[in-house]
């Protein structure tokens, strides 16, 4: 009934991030009425940065068979909520896809790739990172990066996550792989099918970086003044 959904449009602008979450469960399930208010609440919010309420809203957005829908992203968000800037000529838009279908394995996948990329043909053929390469990234694109990832998981996945954590942690990387579901006791998890490639995974898990070849590739990711 018109009644109830003028009651979710309301307290969906005006309630908390924990409620507007909720509401935005409910609308998903209301057919195109649900849809409208979703439509309606992306385009009010569109000239400030998006956040991970943002982020949940289009995704119902385009996650939805709904021509509404579609025609609405198509027009008015072709690349998504989060602004795919580079320095360096790289398309996040492929990225941007995984993570707003919440395929976060295959976004993990291309994640790594994309840095290989951004450090340069050597890496990309090595497929794996050197320190300094991670060094001279650009403040740009690793912050593109890492907007997609919060924006897509909730607030829950990406470095800057991982770095409040780690920073939390007194630096302490003994603590720090537990804490994020890396470690269990003595044991690593195993690549790929120990890790956990959904939401219910702890804050901080998402992205992934190997430490097969020690700690410096995330340290410098960390040190990065991308984050300052
Ligand atoms: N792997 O264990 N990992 C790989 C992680 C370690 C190993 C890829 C993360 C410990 C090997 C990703 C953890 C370890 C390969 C990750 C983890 C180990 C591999 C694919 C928890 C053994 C095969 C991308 C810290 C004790 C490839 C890539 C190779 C792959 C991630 C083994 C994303 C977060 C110390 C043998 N692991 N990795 O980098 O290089 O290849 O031989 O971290």
């Amino acid at each position: 009934p018109a009644n109830d959904i003028d009651s979710l449009r309301q307290t969906l602008i005006a309630g908390s991030i924990q409620v507007q979450q909720q509401i935005i469960s409910k609308l998903a399930d209301l057919g195109n009425e649900g849809l409208d208010v979703l439509i309606e609440f992306l385009r009010k919010r569109s000239d400030t940065p998006a956040t991970w309420i943002d982020g949940k809203a289009y995704q119902v957005l385009y996650n939805s068979d709904a021509p509404l829908a579609k025609e609405f992203l198509l027009s008015s968000f072709p690349e998504g909520i989060v602004p795919l800037k580079s320095d360096c000529g790289i398309d996040y838009h492929p990225l941007q896809q995984l993570l707003a279908s919440q395929d976060f394995q295959a976004a993990d996948r291309l994640t790594i790739q994309k840095m290989c990329e951004l450090a340069g043909p050597a890496a990309l053929q090595r497929k794996w990172l050197y320190f300094t390469e991670v060094d001279s990234f650009p403040i740009i694109d690793l912050q593109t990066i890492n907007h997609l990832w919060l924006v897509h998981s909730e607030g829950k996945f990406g470095f800057s996550v991982q770095r409040e954590i780690w920073l939390a942690l007194g630096k302490n990387w003994d603590n720090f792989w537990p804490k994020i579901g890396w470690k269990n006791g003595n044991n690593w998890t195993r690549y790929p099918h120990e890790f956990i490639w959904d939401l219910s995974a702890p804050k901080g898990h998402l992205p992934l970086s190997n430490q097969l070849r020690g700690v410096r590739v995330i340290a410098a990711l960390f040190a990065h003044p991308a984050w300052k």
